[in-house]
């Protein structure tokens, strides 16, 4: 390639300094907020995407204002990059009514359908057949948004997937599936749930372009996030993205995660994707070390700030949880 060629896709400094924000902004969010379930303020499942935040971050700063995005069980990073208020989310987490869904929803269904966030689920899968009628109303609309989903090696397994994939190829949606493989389901490996563990490769077999990424890399995972929502936009859509990746601990919280293999776990975090989303930013663009502590204060004390705003915000009670329920 030329070096101008090169020069003209050298990533810019405001690109680099997004990456490394919004990555380090949700391992943030999630190493404080085991903190704050350890302390028994948070009820319920926190499944953590510690490990993870390469995918989110790259996919979500490719996506503009009007694009659509569905998330997972495991979804807090995914409603971080997509730029969503950490003080609504840890209000969320903390069963306040100031939260996003008002205290009644809890870790596994952040959403904000009003941002395009069709929200978390709890149904492992289960965002995928939503992101086709997303991207179907767009396209019947005609408009030029890009719906999002993102899955997971186990949601991949879940018969609506394969129909949902095929569904947005007949139709040529605008949409983009990314599988998040980090190798488990639980307790269950890839391996043992399919004899062809490279993901893409569904796609491939129903005429779907279908790419595999280094999920751990925020930059790549950005970049072929980028050229996959240009071809959506040109009417070139559907595409797939399997994103290998590993996570840092158990299934959730609670979950010590002893089956996964400590060799394999010591080579995803010696690719941690926070540290390479920092070193990117330090390596090309020169910044030097005090810019960089000082992004990590601001983003910790935003952090801190979410937890003081919500610790001050009301919890919804029993009789109104109860009367939210017996409303459906
Ligand atoms: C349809 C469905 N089946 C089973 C479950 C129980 N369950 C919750 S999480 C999970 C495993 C999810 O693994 P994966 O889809 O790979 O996502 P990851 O947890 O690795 O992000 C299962 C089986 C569920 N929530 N929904
Ligand atoms: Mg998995």
């Amino acid at each position: 390639m030329p070096a101008s060629a090169k020069r003209a896709n050298a990533p810019s400094a405001e690109l680099l300094e997004k990456l490394f924000r919004t990555a380090y902004k949700i391992r943030v969010f999630e190493t404080e907020g085991i903190k704050l379930y350890r302390q028994g303020l948070i009820r319920g499942y926190f499944h953590p995407y510690l490990g993870q935040e390469g995918i989110a971050t790259g996919v979500c700063a490719a996506l503009s204002e009007g694009d659509i995005i569905a998330s997972t069980h495991r979804g807090h990073g995914h409603c971080i990059a997509w730029g969503a208020d950490v003080k609504k989310m840890v209000a969320e987490l903390l069963q306040k009514e100031s939260g996003y869904c008002r205290g009644y929803g809890g870790s596994m269904h952040i959403a904000d359908i009003s941002k395009g966030n069709l929200g978390a689920n709890g149904i492992v899968g289960a965002g995928t057949p939503l992101g086709v009628g997303a991207a179907l109303a767009n396209q019947i609309k005609g408009n030029d948004a890009v719906t999002v989903t993102f899955s997971s090696d186990g949601g991949s397994n879940n018969g609506t997937f394969l129909e949902s994939l095929n569904l947005a190829a007949i139709w040529n949606l605008s949409y983009v599936l990314v599988i998040e493989n980090n190798h488990y389901a639980v307790s269950t490996r890839i391996e043992d749930s399919t004899r062809e563990p490279d993901l893409y490769k569904r796609g491939l077999a129903i005429g779907v372009e279908s790419h595999q990424v280094d999920g751990n890399d925020p930059l790549a995972v950005y970049h072929l996030m980028r050229d996959a929502v240009q071809k959506c936009r040109e009417g070139k859509g559907p595409i797939l993205i399997e994103a290998k990746t590993f996570r840092h601990m158990g299934h959730h919280v609670n979950d010590p995660g002893k089956y996964m293999p400590e060799k394999e776990l010591a080579h995803y975090k010696e690719r941690d994707p926070v540290d390479r989303a920092r070193n990117a930013l330090t390596e090309m663009t020169g910044i030097d070390k005090s810019q960089i502590d000082a992004i990590e204060e601001a983003i910790r004390k935003e952090f801190d700030d979410a937890v003081e705003f919500s610790k001050a915000s009301r919890e919804i009670t029993l009789a109104e949880f109860q009367q939210f329920i017996d409303s459906y």
